[in-house]
């Protein structure tokens, strides 16, 4: 799939350069340090009262968080990111650009997690929420008058359903509604929502970004300077700032982002094909087959699909959870994008608060699992699919 690129658009070129070393010349730091030094202090000396240099108090700006936000804003092409305790964190500031009355129309198949904060907070604060499906048909039916918000994942967790973003930016623009895509299962190694006119890009780089599970946090990423100075007061003065050491992990995780996103591409369609062809398994959810229904769009919009993917086991959750429960590779365990292989029944973990009717509705269903492949040696990962298969 790396030359051909298994049809999908060409990969974003000089992306692993700007991934080590944007914003990081070790000419910009004291000593030249080869790594950029980590800062750690909460306050800064004013010379005067009241005369601030450039940083006043951490909340407000941190040189380890703003060489971190100006790399992902370059990655997304885009001007402005602002980077928050959780990928959750940055969604409830989100909802702080919105007012009493205002509507979001979110998709469907959502992270559960979001669901909640929208279902359970955005409306005790008077924002109405409704959902739609994948197509832009359908947005086109749920949009209201006080429509300023549609907040889509694509592919969606995790079900991997896909969004056509550029016609559904146009939908937006014609309503006067931001439009936000959650690239946390992409990268914008994979797919970039901004320059397929999406307003704001939003990330949990706990996953991918991140890679290696020991830190949570969230970004957002726009083109407009007066949207990006807002989302930058609302950071400060709700709070919600990661750490600096935290950002400098971020930043050292990034620097290898190309090599495991190739290596999640491979292994998660590996994974794929030998689900797809074992008689235990009803039916494998990967944009990357060409099985997938969204399989074209997938390859108009994406330059490659990361680690996720969803199978349906044939049989109940008994055996289901057996199978899961068989695994020795894969990990049972939430979250996703690490270099560790991790599996979940959805049904019963991520997205437990989502009313059952609605989640048989969109197929998180109790035989669903759930792989986020990692970057282990693809033909371990195959021996322990086999030996778990051969349980149940
Ligand atoms: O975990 P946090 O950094 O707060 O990110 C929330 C979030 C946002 N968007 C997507 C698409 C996500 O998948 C998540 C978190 N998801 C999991 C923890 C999970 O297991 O699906």
């Amino acid at each position: 799939m790396s030359n051909t690129n298994g049809g999908f658009l060409s990969l974003p070129k000089g992306f692993s350069t700007m991934a080590i070393h944007e914003e990081q010349e070790p000419e910009k730091w004291a000593h030249k340090e080869v790594i950029m030094p980590i800062s750690l202090t909460v306050s800064y000396k004013q010379s005067e009262p009241g005369i601030v240099k450039k940083y006043s108090h951490s909340r407000q700006g941190n040189p380890t968080r703003d060489v971190l936000e100006r790399v992902i804003a370059k990655m997304e092409n885009g001007n402005c990111a602002t980077c928050y305790g959780s990928g959750l964190g940055s969604i409830t500031t989100l909802l702080a650009l919105l007012k009493q009355g205002d509507h979001i129309l979110c998709i469907d198949d959502v992270y559960g997690g979001t669901y909640k904060l929208f279902t359970e907070v955005g409306t005790r604060f008077g924002v109405e929420v409704s959902f739609s499906n994948c197509n832009v048909t359908s947005f086109a039916k749920n949009i209201r008058s006080n429509t300023r918000m549609i907040f889509v994942e694509t592919p969606t967790n995790p079900t991997l359903q896909i969004v056509d973003i550029e016609e559904l930016s146009k939908l937006a623009k014609k309503h006067g509604a931001l439009l936000v895509v959650d690239n946390t299962f992409l990268t914008p190694y994979f797919q970039r929502p901004l320059v397929l006119g999406a307003d704001i890009v939003m990330h949990s780089l706990t996953k991918y970004m991140n890679g290696h599970s020991d830190v949570s946090m969230g970004a957002l990423v726009v083109k407009d300077e007066q949207i990006g100075k807002r989302l930058k007061f609302l950071q400060e003065h709700m709070g919600v700032v990661p750490s600096p050491f935290d950002c400098y992990q971020v930043l050292r995780g990034m620097k290898t982002l190309t090599l495991r996103m190739d290596q999640h591409r491979e292994n998660s369609l590996a994974v794929a094909r030998y689900l797809e062809n074992h008689p235990k398994i009803e039916k494998v959810l990967h944009p990357g087959l060409p099985s997938h229904p969204q399989h074209e769009l997938a390859k108009k919009q994406m330059s490659g699909h990361s680690g996720m993917l969803a199978a349906y086991i044939k049989g109940d959750i008994v055996t289901t959870k057996k199978f899961l429960k068989s695994l020795k590779c894969f990990t049972l365990a939430p979250s996703l994008g690490d270099s560790e292989s991790l599996v979940a029944l959805n049904a019963v973990m991520t997205h437990s608060g989502v009313p059952k009717e609605q989640r048989e509705k969109l197929g998180i269903t109790d035989n669903l699992v759930r792989f986020s492949v990692g970057i282990e040696d693809t033909e371990d990962l195959l021996a322990d699919l086999e030996q778990a298969l051969a349980q149940i």
